[in-house]
């Protein structure tokens, strides 16, 4: 049987990934991240990238009472959106926040997500392959009921 439909959600900037800053974020694209994910679904899967966070808030509002599960990359957003941290309050579903680089080992405005306090888990440091491990939780926390 089919898993429940699960939304990958990527913040500003991340449209870049693979092409800047590769001893921090590495070398794989957005797209090849996007691919990696398709590979390992087991039901549907939206991948989406914005630098607009109203239409951040909108990707989320949408997972609502669909999706079983969001991950979230909110890349910069992490540090400073009130308006994010509402909108996930109000997704039901599991709720995985994903960075790539390991937020804790860097400066200091990298270092607090004030996002993290509303989510199910948070995945740090494991580079682009930390989508698939993400993935594989959120399918793990739809089984434990935490899906709608
Ligand atoms: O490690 C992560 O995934 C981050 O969410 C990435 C954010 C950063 O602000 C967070 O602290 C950690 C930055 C995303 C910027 O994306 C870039 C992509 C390519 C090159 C440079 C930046």
């Amino acid at each position: 049987m089919s898993a429940p439909p699960v939304h990958i959600l990527n913040g500003p900037n991340l449209n870049l990934l693979g092409t800047r800053e590769p001893h921090i974020y590495g070398t794989t694209t957005l797209a090849e991240v996007e691919a990696m994910c398709r590979a390992a679904a087991r039901g549907p899967l939206a991948f989406s990238q914005t630098n607009h966070e109203g239409e951040m808030v909108d990707m989320i509002h949408a997972a609502r009472g669909t999706a079983g599960g969001i991950i979230l990359n909110p890349a910069g957003w992490s540090f400073t959106s009130i308006a994010i941290l509402d909108a996930l309050r109000t997704f039901e579903g599991a709720k995985i926040e994903l960075h790539i680089s390991n937020i804790h080992a860097r400066d200091a405005s990298h270092r607090n997500s004030m996002l993290s306090q509303a989510v199910t888990a948070v995945i740090a440091g494991l580079g682009a392959r930390g989508y698939v491990h993400a993935l594989t939780a959120a399918y793990d926390l739809i089984g434990d009921g935490q899906g709608v």
